[in-house]
């Protein structure tokens, strides 16, 4: 009995000392500030995607994303390059099979064709998505790079509806006041094909350092659906006619953000990125 109330006693003793150890330890003090958790940000060119995809979504186009593997039929026979034809060789083509019916796309247009094809008219629709080129890398040039593309094919489509879309599209981005500037160029999968700038907004067309004293910067191509692209998936040219054109998404976030080279985009270094993160 004796052994017993000294164990008790001298227990109590050590279990409550046990007791305020631990009380001690796990203190939390309530009055501290609290820790602001890390927050991630979409990356730039998601940004500008998603609001390329709003911009074209309040004009009518659905967004779509198609495979970044593609076969030669859609990224080249499709769109009137056929695989004897020179014009092939403009698009420095990753191949990632030996007889070339495998390849890296080149750019996002095969999936408006596969859209076409399954769809009938009226279409309109944009693809963004990254396009591979076999390409010596520099501040201008990546072997990896994002594209939009947009496709509009109805009845009676003209290129004042191409004219049109591209100018809300440039004052969407840039501005209310902006106008553009459209010349001939060359596409194999338009006719006529032309490319398309917008007048600098920082020196509003008079020449400076952002547009190195031309008043203008480049945005993209785009042009008339050629007939034999619109024959190809089964429309009649005849009956339908249609606008498309494309622009490269890293440009258009260095000519906003007056970024100078285009592999910081794919290159992860968090200090350049954060730039673009929101204030929280
Ligand atoms: C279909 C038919 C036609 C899309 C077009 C361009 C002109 C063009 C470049 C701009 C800068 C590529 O990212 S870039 O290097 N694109 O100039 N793209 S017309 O024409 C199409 C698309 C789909 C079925």
């Amino acid at each position: 009995q004796e052994l017993t109330v000294a164990w008790d006693a001298r227990h109590a003793v050590v279990a409550a000392a046990d007791l305020e150890k631990r009380l001690a330890g796990d203190a939390v003090d309530i009055t501290l500030p609290g820790r602001r958790p890390v927050l991630g940000a979409a990356h730039p060119v998601s940004r500008m995607i998603d609001e390329l995809s709003e911009i074209f979504a309040l004009l009518g186009f659905e967004t779509a994303f198609g495979p970044e593997i593609e076969t030669s039929y859609y990224n080249f026979d499709q769109l009137n390059i056929p695989s004897d034809h020179p014009a092939r060789d403009v698009w420095d083509t990753i191949h990632i099979d030996l007889p070339g019916e495998i390849v890296l796309r080149t750019h996002t247009s095969p999936m408006q064709a596969r859209i076409m094809e399954k769809s009938g008219p009226p279409v309109r629709v944009v693809v963004p998505g990254r396009v591979y080129r076999y390409e010596a890398q520099d501040a201008s040039h990546e072997w990896m790079f994002h594209q939009l593309e947009g496709l509009a094919v109805d009845r009676n489509i003209t290129m004042a509806d191409l004219k049109g879309t591209l100018a809300e599209l440039a004052r969407q981005l840039f501005g209310s006041e902006r106008r553009i500037r459209v010349r001939c160029d060359f596409f194999p999968f338009v006719e006529p094909g032309v490319d398309f700038a917008v007048d600098c907004a920082i020196c509003g067309g008079k020449g400076c350092r952002v547009c190195k004293g031309s008043g203008w910067l480049e945005m993209g191509g785009a042009g008339m659906v050629h007939p034999n692209v619109l024959r190809a998936v089964g429309y009649d040219p005849d009956q339908v006619s249609g606008f498309a054109f494309g622009l490269g998404i890293e440009r258009l976030v260095m000519m906003r953000s007056g970024v100078d080279d285009l592999r910081a985009f794919a290159a992860n270094d968090l200090r350049f990125l954060r730039q673009f993160a929101s204030a929280v």
